[in-house]
């Protein structure tokens, strides 16, 4: 793969090394084994850092990570330590922790496992003709870069890469109406895969291709209000409860719920912007179907109970 991106993932997941996360790793996934969103998930990973301190991978006092228990240069997780690290400096060990080449090597060795197309970008930005809008958002929508390119999608700078033409591409507009709009490909959902994130496959994308001597994105971001999770959560179930395919409620702007909203604004002659917004909150809770009234006592303060507060920005879910 493209050397370039590694080395992005290399700088958002520890800084180039300077980020050191000092959480003791066993009892980080424990916590989250035990607590957690997803304990399956991390009780497997448990068992997998039980069995690195077994084998002598690490010592108790070196075994440390993120508060999600990724360790290392580019932040693995005990069970890809398994099966994706890689000795790329030839010395016997695995040392994603010490060794640049090795922690490089293993990311793409797990890029690759993630389905990288070698000698394919990860998307390119764009400018979006006036029917072709957010609602078209997310790789459901997607098609061959060509038909993009006939709708009168143009690249934002410079042409496409005519070997591009043929590729398989979706439109992705992270801020909705409000920012740049991109066509991403295969490989933008492989770094996804990486790390479960919009902005954190664009980051890399675009640090990747600014290393290999891009430029910056020509559209720049507006100073758009950030709605609350607890509020994003009440327009996903509005919308769900209106025959809307929302695909989990989770408090998150994703491409998903991004494109529904887009649809629902169409729908309901709004402005389309594919933008969460108090007053579309508002209007969708006027539409939705009312709920149940509360039963005393069941399930108590839920609706009213603050929003949790989001943990730091590092890699835990893919
Ligand atoms: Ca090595």
């Amino acid at each position: 793969m493209q050397r370039q991106f590694v080395l992005a993932i290399w700088g958002r997941e520890t800084a180039f090394g300077s980020h050191k996360s000092n959480y003791y790793v066993v009892k980080a996934l424990a916590t989250q084994a035990y607590l957690g969103r997803r304990k399956d998930l991390f009780r497997t990973e448990l068992l997998y850092a039980l069995k690195m301190l077994q084998d002598g991978v690490r010592t108790r006092e070196t075994m440390t990570g993120s508060w999600a228990g990724a360790m290392g240069l580019t932040q693995f997780m005990p069970s890809e330590y398994y099966t994706v690290a890689y000795d790329l400096d030839g010395d016997g060990r695995k040392d994603i922790w010490g060794s640049v080449a090795d922690a490089l090597g293993s990311a793409a060795n797990q890029l690759r496992a993630k389905g990288w197309v070698p000698n394919q970008s990860w998307g390119y930005e764009v400018r979006l003709p006036k029917d072709v809008s957010c609602l078209l958002e997310g790789p459901d929508n997607g098609r061959p870069l060509r038909e993009w390119v006939k709708l009168g999608v143009v690249r934002a700078s410079g042409d496409f890469p005519h070997l591009a033409l043929d590729q398989q591409a979706f439109v992705l507009t992270p801020a909705g109406a409000y920012g740049p709009a991109f066509l991403a490909l295969e490989n933008f959902l492989v770094i996804k895969r990486y790390n479960m994130s919009d902005l954190y496959a664009l980051f890399v994308g675009s640090l990747g291709d600014r290393m290999a001597g891009g430029t910056a994105f020509v559209t720049p971001w507006a100073d758009v209000q950030q709605l609350s999770a607890k509020g994003i959560e009440g327009i996903q179930e509005g919308l769900k409860g209106l025959g809307y395919k929302v695909s989990i409620i989770d408090g998150k702007a994703g491409m998903n719920t991004r494109s529904l909203i887009g649809a629902y604004q169409k729908a309901n002659s709004l402005k389309v912007d594919c933008w969460p917004t108090e007053a579309l909150l508002t209007h969708v809770r006027a539409k939705a179907p009312a709920k149940a009234p509360p039963v005393k006592g069941a399930d108590a303060g839920r609706d009213g109970a603050a929003p949790t507060p989001s943990p730091p920005a590092t890699r835990d879910v893919r």
